[in-house]
Parts: structure tokens; sequence; C-alpha cells
């Protein structure tokens, strides 16, 4: 069977990515739409040989489609997701509009595929930090149980879209030659004080909540527990922009529930889908963002037993956050429905 497909946010950093991905695996597409906002409609992007041109996206836009993947920011999501669904169309949802939604999955297919059927029309992907850390901790909670996890994350200016890799590098530049960079972007977009990303750490991924944290870290804590389907687990998380353009890097402290011998980690991590194992001290062998930049894969590395508890291990876990951190993971989850609807 052949699919009508949408993807709105066609030209943003993740759409770009879900077209790209949808070519290389041949998804079965009979007639792919690119939507986006009116700014970029009448633009054109070639798609297997052929040039398709953006639409603006409307409510009436999802007539006839099946499968609509969303990437345009949770204010479109939230106008039109619902809108795609009165025409019946199932819809991939890559923004935070609907995670936390008790009827919406959310779905990292390593870890949950077995949830994916639950749906009402929409089927959410998780934030691009919490699928590379569940990825690679789901071998482990399976084997052993996780009783807490403490992270800190070294994020990719990527993750707050095109406009923040260019300023990344204008700054760059700016700081070489000897001038003072005026901060247009991060660390949020819709907030007046600005801070410069070049050759600095921002600890302020979103907007803080009256708890003292971070959006981005309460996505992390909440959505770990959600996909893990766990309430009990206890998660904290720091994070932290810093001036890469590509993959998100995490130190991971985790405790488990039962005790665990080190190379059987490496074993269990390395047999796991998807799950590339780089760990290897004596050759200085560990994830690398600028390894892992372009590659669908999650990578993990500087795996040890804590020195303060015998039950926790630290490591480190490295993806490209617009691969499987966002497009890769779509399309992965775009497959399974369009498996389910054959
Ligand atoms: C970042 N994780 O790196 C964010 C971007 O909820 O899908 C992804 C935001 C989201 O800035």
């Amino acid at each position: 069977k052949l699919f009508d497909v949408a993807v709105v946010g066609a030209t943003g950093a993740v759409g770009q990515q879900i077209i790209r991905l949808l070519s290389e695996r041949d998804f079965p597409i009979r007639e792919l739409k690119l939507l986006s906002s009116a700014r970029s409609a009448g633009r054109k992007i070639e798609f297997k040989g052929r040039e398709i041109t953006i639409e603006e996206a409307r409510p009436e836009s999802f007539e006839g489609v099946d499968i609509a993947l969303f990437s345009a920011g949770g204010d479109v999501s939230r106008a039109l997701v619902p809108e795609a669904i009165k025409h019946g169309t199932v819809c991939v949802d890559n923004t935070s509009a609907f995670r936390m939604d008790p009827d919406t999955p959310l779905i990292v297919p390593e870890v949950n595929i077995d949830r994916i059927s639950d749906h009402r029309g929409i089927i959410a992907n998780p934030n691009c930090s919490t699928i590379q850390m569940v990825h690679a901790l789901k071998p482990l909670y399976d084997r052993y149980g996780i009783s807490r996890i403490i992270v800190s994350t070294y994020q990719a200016v990527s993750g707050a879209g095109a406009s923040a890799i260019d300023e990344m590098l204008r700054q760059s530049r700016e700081v070489l030659e000897g001038r003072q960079p005026e901060p247009q972007i991060l660390p949020v977009g819709s907030l007046p004080k600005k801070h410069r990303i070049a050759f600095n750490a921002i600890p302020q991924i979103d907007k803080f909540v009256e708890n003292g944290f971070t959006y981005e870290e309460m996505k992390m804590i909440n959505e770990t527990k959600k996909i893990l389907g766990d309430d009990a687990l206890e998660v904290t998380a720091t994070c932290v922009r810093i001036p890469v353009v590509y993959g998100h890097s995490e130190s991971v402290y985790v405790e488990l529930k039962e005790d665990f011998d080190v190379e059987e980690v490496r074993r269990l991590l390395a047999d796991a889908p998807g799950i590339v194992l780089e760990d290897n001290p004596a050759e200085q062998l560990y994830p690398l963002a600028t390894e892992a930049a372009g590659r669908n894969e999650t990578f993990v590395g500087r795996i040890r037993r804590d020195l303060s508890n015998p039950r926790a291990l630290n490591m480190w876990i490295v993806s490209d956050n617009l691969l499987k951190g966002a497009a890769w993971n779509a399309v992965q989850i775009a497959e399974y429905i369009a498996v389910q609807q054959k």
C-alpha cells in the first residue's frame, strides 16, 4: 500500500531531515505534501528527483492525507493536529504539545513500541535529549531495573533551530575578530534577555518553571517516566547549551536496582538495537558529537561503576539531536504506522 504523507514544517531543521529520511528509506509514498507557514509557501524542495512546491499549512491541507509528520512548533501542532485528525490523518507530532496527554502515546521505538496502538490520531515524538537517554538506558532498565537517574546535558545549538546555528557561527567569527557579539536568539528566542553562546556554556534551555528547573529539564524528567511507564523512577536533570552545532551529549548517573557486572552492561548495550558502544579508554575511544552528527544511532561510552555507590553507573550518551532525537525517531514511528495500516 502507498500512503499520502504530509510534512508540516518542511523548511525547518527537523523537517528537512524528515524529507531526506523519507526519500532514503524509500517510504511507501503516493503523494508527498510539504506544508509550512505562509512565509515559506511557494518555495520548492526536491524529493526523489522531482520538485514539490511548499504549500501553506491550513486545516483543509489534510484532506486525503494518511500520515502527517509535524515539526513546526507547539502552536502549529495545537492548531492543526486536531484538524488533521478530523480528516482521519494519523499525526506524528515532534513538538511538546501533546506529549504528556494521557491519551497520547510517547514513543521511542526501541523502548516502548508496544504502546503505539493506543493512539487517538496522535503519536508524540519525545524531546531529543530524552530520546537518546531512554534509548541507551532501556537495556539496563529491563535487565536490572533503575531506581534513579541524574543527568547533565551538553546540548547542541541546532536544538534551538537553524537560526541558532547561524547565531553561534556568527558570534564565533566576531569573537575571533576581536568584536563583541550581540546575542539575538539564545538562550530563549521569546525572552528579552540574551546571552552569548560562542565560547560559552549556558545553563538554560527553554524558560524556567516556578520550581527552578527549566522546561527542558522538566521534559527530561516527565517524559522519561512516561516512556518507561514508571512513575516511581527518580529523575533529575540539568540542561546546558554549548557551542556545538549537531549532537547532544549527556553525562548520566544511573542507580540500578540489582547488582551488575560492568562487562555485562557493555555487552547488553553493544547488542541493543540502534546503540553503538564506543568504550575503550586505553584507545581514547568514547562517543563524540562530531562523530555522531549525521548518524541515526545513539552512542554510549565512558561506562564505569560509581565510586560512591557500587549499585550505580556513570556513562556518556551522545546522539544527533536532529536525527534519533527528532527526524529519525519520527520516521521510525511513521514506518510502524505504515506497517499497521497495510
Ligand atoms: C533543544 N531539546 O535542544 C530542545 C529542542 O520539545 O521538541 C526540542 C524541543 C522539543 O533546544
